[in-house]
């Protein structure tokens, strides 16, 4: 490495150590740019993918009023992958090479959307449980360092925590309802349960990405803290609506002040983020369908856009 670039390193890392935000048009080490592309694109993939279990009950959604709410919910998860798709891009890369990574299976989304949606319930099982992860982890990453990210996630944690309020409506109407309800609310969280705990990732020994992405504050929490925060906010909340969460091992700490939990099935965790989970395939085979149906309306688009371009020179 040459003293220029040594240099240079140094004070793009005494940079981030005084909090300032990078910005598209900064300097930053080719690492720091690949480590944002990786996390921004795969986490916008996981809104994208992530609208599919739920839209399987846009149209057997018990009321009209439950309905609205639900197409706004997903239509919200849309939008959220577009900010991020477009931070992604501020880092020079095309969206159309962030879907590709997609479908060639280079790049990764949440393990959480390979799980089927059986019934009602696991609406507001996810609304309550993947929301309620997916805002714990995304509130930190507001002071992520890249400044695009960051600013994309003060909006989407706004939209996040109704989700997570609509998800936890839901399961109070279904915990109060008829027994035959509170069995689907149970069943739903029986199911629910360990896939949340896992959104956040391997264990803090076990994560290869972490200690880069805390030196660069790309981000700001360890995956083990994130799940604890989540784990000691969701307990009180299942307690609420008369839920047993399904680990024989919670129990309350009164040393350290916070649950302590049984372990995560690792195995399944890499099943299904190395494709082998319950929905993988039938996830990517509708995102590159639709990919392919839509191809029009992105001609369409950029003809459009070509057009206008034309007029104003
Ligand atoms: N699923 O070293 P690690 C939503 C991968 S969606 C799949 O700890 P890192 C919503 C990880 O990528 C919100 N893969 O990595 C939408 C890495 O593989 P690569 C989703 C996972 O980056 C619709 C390897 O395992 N939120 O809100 O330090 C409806 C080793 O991991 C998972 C985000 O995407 C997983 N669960 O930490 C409802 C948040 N866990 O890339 C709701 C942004 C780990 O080396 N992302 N991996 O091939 C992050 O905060 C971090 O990237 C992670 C992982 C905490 C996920």
């Amino acid at each position: 490495m040459t003293i220029e670039l040594q240099e240079k390193l140094q004070d793009f890392q005494t940079y981030i150590d005084a909090e300032e935000k990078i910005e598209p048009g900064d300097w930053m080490p080719d690492d720091y740019r690949a480590h944002n592309v990786r996390q921004i694109s795969q986490h916008a993939h996981s809104e994208v993918i992530g609208m599919q279990p739920e839209g399987n009950w846009i149209t057997r959604a018990p009321s009209l009023r439950a309905k609205k709410i639900l197409l706004a919910k997903i239509q919200d998860e849309g939008g959220h992958g577009l900010y991020l798709y477009s931070a992604a891009e501020t880092l020079g890369i095309s969206r159309d090479e962030l879907i590709e990574q997609l479908h060639e299976g280079k790049a990764k989304y949440s393990s959480v959307f390979n799980y089927p949606t059986l019934n009602w319930a696991d609406i507001g099982a996810i609304g309550w449980l993947v929301d309620g992860a997916a805002v714990t982890n995304q509130l930190s990453l507001r002071r992520t360092s890249y400044g695009p990210y960051a600013r994309a996630m003060f909006r989407i944690c706004n939209e996040e925590s109704f989700h997570q309020r609509q998800g936890y409506e839901i399961m109070m109407k279904m915990a109060n309802g008829t027994p035959e309800q509170r069995e689907m609310a149970q069943d739903a969280l029986n199911r629910w349960w360990w896939p949340a705990l896992m959104m956040f990732g391997p264990h803090d020994n076990q994560s290869q990405r972490t200690h880069k992405g805390m030196m660069w504050k790309i981000k700001r929490a360890s995956n083990d803290e994130l799940r604890q925060r989540f784990i000691d906010k969701t307990v009180p909340q299942a307690e609420f609506l008369g839920l047993t969460i399904p680990d024989p091992d919670l129990r309350w700490n009164p040393d350290t002040n916070q649950y302590d939990t049984g372990e995560i099935n690792w195995d399944e965790f890499h099943q299904v983020i190395s494709g082998n989970g319950p929905c993988n395939r039938e996830r990517m085979d509708h995102h590159k369908k639709v990919h392919e149906e839509g191809a029009w309306v992105r001609e369409a688009a950029a003809a459009f856009a070509a057009k206008k371009q034309a007029q104003q020179n």
